[in-house]
């Protein structure tokens, strides 16, 4: 038998790299951190901080056996994951999964998946490993201001942030997040899809990219290019919508740029689009304040 590979979500975040390098750290021999994409700006800080390689990088899931982390979807996965031996799901989103022999399946919502693995070895845990899954929690729960932060995450920080020499959490926990949200030297495309995720709701297929800034004007500056690439990017992957969200992370707020069937938008957020755009007060996470609402108009 060969290796078996922790892997993340395509267009990877923090949260899926450094959890599946945690995660295969602590498996033990066999087990091989992975990625299906490129490692974002945010990241390639974060592990150069820590000292640490970038998982290998596969993009032909069949024939091999893997550990999901971060999520559980499988238009989310590496491509082929329906030839492919799943052993194991680790994961804080909703759950669309289904699989055809009893595997390990471990989902919970807290902040990050770095939460869930953090709680499991904490004792265990050294320097670079507690600096990765450290700078992950403070990822995804936006420096612990996402409406998806749970008591758990605040825990997990405060016993990693000294394991991993971090004084300043605030101030190293913003500095990790403002590296993702410099647009600048990025193509329209790069942007949409730097962070993005492909959602299935019965015969729809929806695209939700996100991006950080801390200042609407970072997008508003772009938003020609990225209303033109939206629509190219609809058309050649027949979205029945596609959405691209600019998360406020000062204001606490978002606009949702939506393409193809608006009106379904404008149904789930009980709104009408505006310049193109949906504003959603206090929505900061993807998961939690966004694909549920657009999910229930579908289904
Ligand atoms: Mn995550």
């Amino acid at each position: 038998m060969g290796d078996i590979y922790v892997i993340g979500h395509k267009n990877p975040d923090t949260d899926s790299i450094c959890s599946a390098i945690a995660y295969a750290y602590f498996k033990g021999e066999n087990v091989v951190a992975a990625r299906c994409g490129e490692i974002n700006a945010e990241t390639s800080y974060v592990l150069e901080y820590f000292d640490l390689d970038p998982p290998i990088l596969i993009s032909d899931g069949s024939g091999k056996r893997f550990i999901l982390v971060d999520h559980n979807e499988l238009s989310q996965s590496v491509d082929n994951m329906d030839q492919a031996e799943i052993l194991e799901v680790i994961d804080h989103h909703k759950i669309n999964f289904s699989y055809s022999s009893p595997i390990i399946f471990h989902t919970e919502p807290v902040g990050s998946t770095a939460t869930m693995i953090a709680e499991r070895y904490i004792g265990k845990i050294k320097r670079k490993i507690a600096g990765i899954l450290l700078s992950a929690i403070l990822s995804d729960t936006i420096v612990l201001t996402s409406t998806t932060t749970t008591e758990r995450d605040f825990e997990m920080v405060k016993k990693l942030a000294p394991i991993a020499g971090i004084e300043d959490i605030k101030m190293f926990g913003m500095k990790v997040n403002r590296k993702k949200s410099n647009l600048k030297g990025l193509t329209a495309s790069q942007i949409i899809l730097s962070d993005f995720k492909d959602f299935e709701f019965g015969e729809d297929k929806v695209g939700i990219g996100q991006i950080r800034v801390v200042d609407f004007r970072e997008s508003e500056e772009r938003m020609d290019e990225l209303m033109q690439e939206l629509e190219k990017l609809k058309d050649k992957n027949n979205y029945s919508l596609l959405s691209f969200m600019v998360v406020n992370i000062v204001e606490r707020a978002s606009k949702l740029f939506v393409v193809g069937d608006r009106s379904k938008a404008e149904e789930a957020f009980k709104k009408p689009v505006k310049d193109n755009s949906l504003y959603l007060d206090g929505a900061m996470s993807r998961k939690k304040d966004v694909v549920p609402f657009i999910e229930r108009v579908f289904r």
